[in-house]
């Protein structure tokens, strides 16, 4: 029986990607052009003396020239690394169509179930039969994505066994902070082995925390939002409709509150909190939940007992005396976690953790309710994040506005209602079919990274750029990873990283955001974006997120 496929799966099928006017040319007409050399803005000489040989070298470019020297079949691998984002599945079909430009006879291996797959040699060779299927679809199934760190010396020979085994020319790693802080250690390791095959990185993540200058976003960012931002407008109209209930979202986001931001300026909700704002106002928790309360006792004198309220996920991490908690949690977790893996009750837990906490931490800990304290000890990630998505703080914040707002109650403060509704908008935006957007960025990702290869470019994290215009007019190129990095303390260790890029509080998203919120917050001035348009005209279909236009705008 063949399985069934819905209609604008059928449609999506035969989407031909809009490609850069530098990749249209083909592998035979392009050069790749050093530029100015990149070094990280922090802990340079740190990083350097981690990452002797690859560090320091040349931003990239794609320009017009006469192909690499010797053009044969070359063999590359790719494996989808992290949470899964929209668009993972045209980087390989993008990487697949690069690499038969560059010969017919060139080969694709996809390493299985993400980094592990890599190290434990399970992998699939990828055939036109095999990869046709996945074009322009959401998801990572074609070949899987995990979270595992490849760090320990066995791993480090057995990727380089199987490279070596496979003949590979590159590995393409497609992920995020942490994946491609992968890439540039294996990248390092590779050269210093005399492993023949380059470590190529490619941006992804919804969160869209991984981009500077030069790399303008991660692939996933603007499916995701888009997704998220339909179901908040269709919620804001709801709350308009109904008048009845307050509905407190929470958006994806592990660290950064990209989403958050971009989903606020396509809905205009009437309480948006930032984390990085949070932070830099070292607000305290009892300081946002005030601030809500104010405004749901505001909107309340106005007759208006509803309202939705957007929550980054990563807020927790960038509450002060949070943040200091989850750092002193996350060492005691690594230095004693034998032995608290053998406490039985969550009594227990508490009990041993506030023993070893600091008088501050312990107080913060212990005014936090129960199920939030146990979201907070559970297990962390391969590279020691505490996994937010879990942390259910748009309930804590439901919880500690009504309380608050019981006791202005009783003092006669607040004679509204207050209804609230909580949910967590994250799983349903990753995999989404990716936008139009999405769909060419990710194909053009995996075009340029065979183009990288071909021309035996290590070490460097692919960019396209120029991406606020049409996308003929995007521009292709790579920046070393090592340029990307900073040292950032995990498991309690400090320890070489690819530095997240918060939402930066003078930058133009933040700043439009800041001059309309007031505006927001009384008047019901939503937006309904509603859903992501495949088909029609560009200015519906084809629109970049407005993070990226108002960022490029300057
Ligand atoms: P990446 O950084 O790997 O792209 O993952 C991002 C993310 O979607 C976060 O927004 C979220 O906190 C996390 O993954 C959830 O992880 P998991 O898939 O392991 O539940």
């Amino acid at each position: 029986m063949t399985k069934e496929t819905s209609a604008l799966e059928k449609a999506r099928a035969s989407y031909a990607p809009k490609l850069p006017g530098i990749l249209k040319k083909g592998i035979r007409n392009i050069a790749v052009k050093n530029g100015k050399v990149a070094k990280p803005p922090a802990d340079a000489a740190k990083i350097k003396e981690i990452f002797p040989l690859t560090f320091g070298s040349a931003i990239l470019k794609l320009a017009k020239g006469a192909g690499p020297e010797n053009l044969r079949a070359i063999n590359l691998g790719v494996v989808l690394s992290g949470g899964q984002a929209p668009g993972g599945h045209n980087v390989i079909t993008g990487i697949f169509d690069g690499i038969k430009d560059v010969h017919p006879d060139s080969r694709l291996y996809g390493f299985k179930g993400g980094p592990k797959g890599i190290f434990t040699e399970k992998y699939i060779e990828l055939t036109a039969d095999f990869v046709n299927p996945y074009r322009n679809t959401g998801g990572f199934d074609m070949i899987g994505s995990g979270r595992d760190k490849i760090e320990k010396p066995e791993q480090l020979e057995a990727c380089k066994n199987v490279c070596q085994k496979l003949a590979l020319d590159a590995l393409v790693i497609i992920g995020g902070d942490d994946s491609n802080t992968n890439a540039a250690v294996l990248a390092e390791y590779f050269v210093k082995e005399n492993v023949r095959t380059c470590v190529i990185g490619v941006p992804k993540t919804i969160d869209g925390d991984l981009k500077n200058e030069v790399i303008e976003t991660s692939f996933g960012y603007d499916t995701a939002s888009k997704v998220y931002s339909e179901l908040i407008g269709n919620i804001c109209r709801d709350s308009k409709s109904a008048k009845k209930y307050w509905h407190f979202i929470k958006l994806m986001g592990r660290s950064a509150s990209h989403i958050t931001l971009e989903c606020a300026l396509q809905t205009h909700p009437n309480i948006v909190i930032i984390g990085e704002e949070v932070k830099a106002k070292n607000m305290t928790l009892q300081q946002i939940v005030e601030s809500i309360a104010e405004v749901v006792k505001k909107r309340s004198e106005e007759g208006k007992n509803f309202g939705v309220c957007l929550v980054p996920e990563g807020l927790i991490e960038f509450i002060p005396e949070v943040r200091i908690l989850i750092s002193e949690l996350n060492k005691i977790l690594a230095d004693h976690a034998a032995y608290f893996n053998t406490i039985r009750t969550f009594t227990d837990q508490q009990e041993f953790i506030n023993q070893k906490l600091s008088k501050d931490s312990s107080y913060v800990f212990s005014s936090l309710p129960a199920h939030i304290q146990q979201e907070l000890l559970a297990v962390r990630d391969s590279h020691g994040n505490l996994q937010v998505s879990r942390i259910e703080t748009e309930k804590l914040l439901i919880e500690q506005v009504s309380e608050m707002l019981a006791e202005w109650k009783v003092e006669g403060k607040f004679k509204g209602k207050f209804s609230p509704l909580a949910h967590f908008f994250g799983y349903e935006g990753r995999c989404a079919p990716p936008s139009n957007f999405d769909a060419d960025y990710t194909y053009a990702l995996g075009r340029t990274a065979v183009v990288l290869a071909a021309f035996g470019k290590t070490g460097c994290i692919v960019a396209v750029q120029n991406l606020s215009a049409p996308a003929a007019k995007w521009k292709a190129g790579g920046v070393p990873l090592t340029s990307l990095m900073n040292i950032e303390e995990r498991k309690g260790k400090p320890t070489p990283v690819i530095k997240k890029a918060l939402v930066q509080l003078d930058g133009a998203p933040f700043k439009a955001f800041a001059a309309q919120r007031e505006q927001w917050t009384l008047n019901d001035d939503y937006v309904y974006p509603g859903p992501i348009q495949y088909f029609g005209k560009a200015d519906v279909s084809d629109v970049p997120t407005k993070t990226i236009v108002l960022e490029r705008a300057k």
